[in-house]
């Protein structure tokens, strides 16, 4: 008889002390609204949800690779634009091209930045991947004899890539290279040892495989072709060639 009076009255308490616990929470959220207004780099959303990729990649670890790494990359990078101006003026690509006048923590941010939203686009959910356009397997079957041949080398350049870094597909003077990248390097900075436009691109970092794939780089290297997104890949040949 008393119970629903009873239940009102818990149901109040249990918010009195929710409402009075949560206080102490709201100056720390209005100051991180304030530093995300501020900040210069902005992380792109991941264009699919977590899971879009399962089975070649697994929503822990995309969770966790967007969420977590990615996500670092970008508080870093604003870090250290917070008091540089001329950092902070520039845009990730333009900063790529003179990025050895700039500090290695801005080389391992700024990298990890671009290459990661230039990877979260080079993969699709299956409706969307596409596949190679005539124009750009013309130019595949020149340069490397099939499309299984460029892949073969690609992976190749993936696993021999000692320690952490990417592989890459890049245009370079009209034609495609495969080249790979340590760290957070990539073929656009001018430090790269070989430069040119990428068109396509994997993370080999552990991070990016290991909760699956445990150790073996070839497998995950194998597997994830199966994501691409050509229709990405096509745009981005199409306008490298033009330039
Ligand atoms: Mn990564």
């Amino acid at each position: 008889m008393f119970k629903p009076s009873l239940l009102l009255a818990l149901m109040l308490t249990v918010g009195a002390v929710h409402a009075q616990s949560t206080k102490p929470a709201e100056p720390a959220a209005a100051s991180s609204a304030t530093t995300a207004a501020k900040q210069t780099f902005q992380q792109p959303a991941l264009p699919y949800a977590s899971n879009a990729l399962e089975p070649v990649i697994d929503m822990a670890t995309m969770e966790l690779h967007y969420g977590k790494h990615h996500k670092a990359y970008y508080d870093n990078l604003n870090k250290e634009a917070a008091d540089n101006s001329k950092l902070a003026a520039q845009s990730l690509p333009q900063l790529m091209k003179s990025i050895s006048r700039y500090p290695a923590v801005v080389r391992n941010n700024a990298g990890g930045a671009w290459n990661h939203d230039f990877f979260w686009a080079t993969m699709a959910p299956a409706e969307q991947r596409g596949e190679p356009s005539a124009a750009l397997l013309k130019r595949i079957e020149t340069d490397f004899g099939s499309l299984d041949k460029m892949k073969e080398a690609f992976n190749t350049a993936g696993t021999k890539q000692f320690g952490s870094g990417w592989a890459w597909v890049i245009v370079k003077g009209g034609k495609l290279v495969v080249s790979s990248t340590p760290n957070q390097d990539n073929p656009l900075m001018d430090v790269a040892e070989v430069k040119g436009t990428p068109i396509l691109g994997n993370d080999v970092w552990e991070h990016a495989y290991y909760l699956k794939y445990n150790n073996r780089r070839g497998d995950y290297l194998k597997e994830w072709w199966k994501v691409v997104n050509w229709n990405e890949v096509n745009k981005r040949f199409d306008e490298a060639v033009k330039k």
